[in-house]
């Protein structure tokens, strides 16, 4: 009993450790790289890509998809690309005007256009998230290619999910040609009325331990006994 008791806390222990560390959002379409460490270190999550032997994913400069999933009930995201090796000092380009999505889970933009200048290219891809917690990054290798990408079937938007252009200050400073130099724009998140978000999150989350938890040990007891 004792026994059982010890390998329990010990299974919960692991499984709440183990749910701490989950991503805040998901990089789902190009393949993202990884392991991801540190969501929160830019540019890619903890992760330091080598250009040089990076497997790549072809990305059509005429058009193609960007997914990504997320965690939290409100992100704005950007998306730039760099065809530098060293990354501390790389040049990005937006590639795609900041979006503010409402909604947790899903957001797909099927036709982000690529400037032909780096058609043939390796690059990095690198998505930033900024919720509630702050900028959060992931990163995908891509190779542009010429012409359109076919539809992709796993490209959508879950159905509560509200997608629109807004301006966010901090995104718009992580990339070389700046626009938004309007300092105190109303539209930073931080003023943004969702103060309950993070804890809903958590709770979320801490849920899907529980339950996991509950799971793995009811599965223990029946082999211990
Ligand atoms: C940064 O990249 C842009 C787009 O390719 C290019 O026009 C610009 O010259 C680059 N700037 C530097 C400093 O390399
Ligand atoms: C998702 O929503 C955005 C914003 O409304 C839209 O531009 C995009 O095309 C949608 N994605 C899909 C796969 O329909
Ligand atoms: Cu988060």
């Amino acid at each position: 009993m004792a026994r059982l008791t010890s390998l329990s806390s010990f299974l919960a222990t692991t499984l709440a450790l183990a749910c701490g560390i989950q991503a805040h959002f998901t990089l789902d379409y190009p393949p993202p790289l990884g392991p991801v460490e540190d969501q929160s270190a830019g540019p890619c999550g903890g992760y330091t890509p080598d250009l040089s032997t990076v497997e790549t994913t072809d990305f059509h400069v005429g058009g193609d998809a960007i997914a990504v999933s997320t965690g939290h009930p409100q992100n704005y995201w950007l998306y730039r690309i760099t065809i530098d090796d060293d990354l501390t000092s790389a040049n990005w380009t937006q590639v795609y005007p900041i979006v503010i999505q409402t909604g947790f889970d899903m957001y797909c933009q099927p036709a982000v256009t690529i400037p032909e200048e780096f058609e043939g290219q390796t690059a990095i891809l690198s998505v930033v998230g900024h919720a509630t917690d702050g900028l959060l990054y992931q990163c995908a290798a891509v190779q542009f290619v010429s012409g359109e990408g076919s539809r992709l079937e796993s490209c959508s938007n879950h159905t509560d999910v509200d997608a629109s252009f807004d301006n966010d200050a901090e995104l718009a400073s992580l990339v070389g040609d700046s626009q938004s130099e309007e300092s105190g724009s109303p539209s930073s998140p931080t003023e943004t009325p969702d103060g309950a978000a993070p804890s809903m999150y958590g709770s979320m989350q801490g849920l899907g331990c529980l339950v996991t938890a509950t799971a793995m040990v009811l599965l223990a007891a029946g082999v211990t006994i």
